[in-house]
């Protein structure tokens, strides 16, 4: 079967970011295909994505559909589209021959590493991949709460914090905990985790633009005190963040954060 993956979302995603650091590190290609969020709307989405005319969009009207998850406006999903891909949602991944949809970051991470045959980045047998999936998954619940906490962030409400707060507290409690006893999350050697909590966090921390915000309304950030509460947790992303395949990816994202650290040192 040939190697590889095609990509498509609104770029830049920390989302899409986990397959392209597994797919650097596993020599494996993969296409990424999109364009600014503000754009995205502009696109077909398909296992064969292009940028739309309005002479297209008006030929291309049954596929128009209301944003259902962080969009509101309309968005132009293809039929097949959504057969690849039920929960319409992007990022969203192909196989090279357009004919398997992969949802879900995590399992379109997944895909990369199954395809590795080197780096053990899911584990090394049938019993590993298994607790990389334990991870995985409650990296996933953690982040589906910090989306909505995201979308929320600019008229916060005290239901909606509370429930980041004791999603942050207890999946950083988790992961210090097992930063204790390995030099990665969960095991000795990098895996796929390293590579989700990396991007789901920092797009998490993103949070900190938004502190005037917060304040206004009577919180303050949920991570305030990350680097004294998490000390292991810390140390572990910006280590992460220096690894070649991880900052070549990422680019300037996590510059602001360093800086804010720095500055108020
Ligand atoms: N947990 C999913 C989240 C994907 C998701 O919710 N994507 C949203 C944008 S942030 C989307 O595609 N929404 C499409 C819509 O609004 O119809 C993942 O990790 O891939």
């Amino acid at each position: 079967m040939e190697k590889g993956l095609k990509i498509f979302s609104y770029l830049p995603n920390p989302r899409v970011w986990k397959a392209e650091i597994a797919a650097k590190i596993a020599d494996i290609p993969v296409e990424v295909i999109g364009d600014k969020p503000s754009e995205i709307h502009n696109w077909l989405w398909d296992s064969d994505p292009k940028k739309l005319s309005n002479a297209d969009k008006k030929k291309l009207k049954q596929f128009k559909r209301i944003g259902k998850r962080g969009f509101s406006s309309v968005l132009f999903k293809t039929d097949d589209f959504i057969k690849l891909n039920p929960f319409g949602t992007v990022p969203a991944a192909f196989s090279p021959d357009g004919k398997i949809g992969i949802f879900e970051s995590n399992s379109i991470l997944r895909a990369i590493a199954r395809q590795d045959d080197t780096n053990n980045l899911y584990g090394k047998d049938s019993f590993e991949a298994s607790r990389v999936d334990s991870f995985l998954d409650s990296g996933l619940v953690f982040s589906r709460e910090h989306q909505e906490y995201l979308f929320g962030l600019k008229d916060m409400n005290k239901a909606l914090y509370q429930r980041m707060k004791s999603a942050y507290e207890f999946f950083l409690n988790g992961i210090e905990e097992s930063l204790k006893n390995t030099k990665f999350i969960g095991f000795d050697h990098l895996t796929i985790i390293d590579i989700s909590f990396f991007c789901d966090f920092s797009q998490f921390l993103r949070e900190g633009h938004y502190v005037d915000d917060l304040n206004e309304k009577g919180f303050n950030l949920v991570s305030q005190n990350f680097v004294s509460d998490y000390p292991k947790t810390y140390d572990h992303l910006m280590k992460l963040s220096e690894v070649d395949e991880f900052s070549s990816v990422i680019g300037t994202y996590l510059d602001w954060y360093k800086k804010k650290l720095k500055d108020s040192n």
